[in-house]
């Protein structure tokens, strides 16, 4: 049969305008922001790949769920409705609703974590991190080598490597280990994701040792889909089914509901243990809200409760990784080096290898972040020794294997062309490289540096 072309399962009701600034305009507006891309206004970015957190457009089903607010202080109609697609789509038994994924870290670091132990987990993330350091905790990688080199193109390279979590239990004492840290999918290593296969491994190693597993269910729907096209055995799998046999592995969950769950704000907690769920609960109300709120509105709970089920809908996540596969395969027919597998929430630019003239202290993917929205008004991320931070001991930069920038797909706001003009203001970029010079820090906070840091060109 002739290719058959697919397309987004939706047509467009409601557009936002979007602002075509001149190179002058542009060059103001990168210097005003320190070179930092978080720090730019967001009426100076054309097409706006910052990140995928929080940007989805919201279905007409999603809006209309904004109408069925129910604003009670306690006890508000959407928290059940929410605690039902929470217990349906992901299993788990208890929710904690936060007002983000970072607040479910907080809690359950604070809760589990006692000074001294050790997290293992298939590679970090910025807030999850911190915040296993606030409660005294240290993060340890045992994700698989693979996932530490751009080009390895390994199907499932946030799989972790079970010599280095037992060694590592072996080593501390399982004692010691409050839990291990497995995200689906993972983030810094350019959304790539984990295995069926292993994560059955991971349950079953530390079921040996009674450790939990806290999972990271950030972008799960997206990890379920690449096992379905990627993992022998799960082709004929529901979507849903595979999310489902993912979170019956884990003990609990964090979760920034801003990503996959399509909505604009909101997170929660889940947990299986009884006992845990009332200690979480009693905390939520500290520093959160109400436990039937947490830091969500009534229509905030209900249009996530609406979310989750599009989210893990087959048509909708095929085309949303679609979209990113359809830019990253363009990026690549350029010969631009990108992580590879292509990641399911964006494109990770190599900065590395792409401003090879750079050495790493001169910033190269912060200075390529700074360079595309030069060149388009295309606003990208840093993923690289910036957002990496400092080692605690020793005041270090931290200097991880991969040095990237993040195109990062919202889902449901753009069109093929928006990614045709990313993908060719990114050659152009590639053909000017050698006018890349580096970048210095000039401010610097202490935490979480990446959002708020200010560059000089060098
Ligand atoms: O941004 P929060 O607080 O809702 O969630 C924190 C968070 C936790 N885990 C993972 C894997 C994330 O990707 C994440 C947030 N990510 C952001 C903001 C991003 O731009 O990727």
């Amino acid at each position: 049969m002739k290719h058959r072309s697919w397309a987004e399962p939706y047509k467009i009701k409601m557009v936002e305008p979007v602002r075509i600034t001149s190179r002058f305009e542009r060059e103001k507006a990168i210097e005003d922001a320190g070179y930092n891309t978080f720090l730019l206004k967001s009426a100076d970015v054309y097409i706006d790949l910052l990140t995928d957190s929080g940007t989805s457009a919201m279905s007409d089903r999603q809006w209309a769920g904004l109408m069925l607010g129910d604003e009670s202080y306690a006890g508000s109609k959407n928290f059940y409705h929410l605690e039902e697609a929470v217990q349906k789509y992901y299993g788990y038994k208890h929710l904690v609703p936060t007002h983000q994924g970072r607040a479910a870290e907080h809690i359950i670091s604070q809760l589990l974590i006692k000074k001294g132990d050790i997290i293992p987990g298939n590679m970090y993330f910025t807030t999850t991190k911190l915040h296993q350091e606030l409660a005294g905790g240290t993060f340890v990688d045992v994700i698989i080598d693979e996932a530490h080199d751009p080009e390895n193109e390994h199907p499932f390279k946030a799989n972790v490597d079970l010599n280095k979590l037992e060694n590592l239990i072996k080593k501390y004492g399982a004692e010691r280990i409050p839990y291990v840290s497995i995200a689906t999918t993972v983030n810094m290593a350019g959304g790539q994701p984990i295995s069926l296969e292993n994560l059955h491994e991971v349950r079953s190693l530390t079921q040996k040792y009674g450790i939990k597993i806290i999972h990271d269910m950030t972008r799960v729907a997206e990890n379920a889909y690449i096992i379905k096209e990627r993992e022998p055995g799960y082709a004929d799998r529901e979507v849903s089914e595979i999310v489902r046999e993912i979170c019956n592995l884990t003990d609990g969950a964090t979760m920034s509901a801003k990503k996959d769950a399509l909505v604009n704000i909101g997170g929660f907690l889940a947990v299986n243990d009884d006992e845990l769920f009332d200690r979480a609960r009693n905390m939520v109300v500290i520093y959160e809200g109400l436990h039937t709120y947490g830091g969500m509105a009534g229509r905030d709970m209900e249009a996530l409760a609406i979310g989750i089920g599009e989210s893990v809908d087959y048509n909708h996540i095929k085309a949303r990784v679609g979209q990113v596969y359809y830019l990253g395969e363009k990026i690549i027919n350029m010969g631009i080096p990108i992580v590879k597998p292509i990641g399911t929430h964006g494109v990770f630019l190599n900065a590395k290898k792409m401003l090879s003239h750079l050495s790493k202290d001169k910033l190269p993917a912060q200075a390529l972040a700074a360079a595309l929205y030069l060149d388009s008004g295309v606003r990208a991320m840093e993923r690289g020794v910036v957002s990496a931070g400092r080692n605690p001991e020793n005041g270090d930069h931290n200097y991880p294997e991969l040095e990237l920038v993040r195109l990062t797909v919202p889902r449901r706001v753009y069109t093929q062309a928006h990614m045709d003009v990313v993908a060719e203001s990114v050659e152009v970029v590639y053909e000017e490289r050698n006018k890349i010079t580096g970048l210095k820090f000039v401010y610097e906070p202490r935490y979480l540096r990446f959002f708020q840091s200010r560059f000089e060109i060098l």
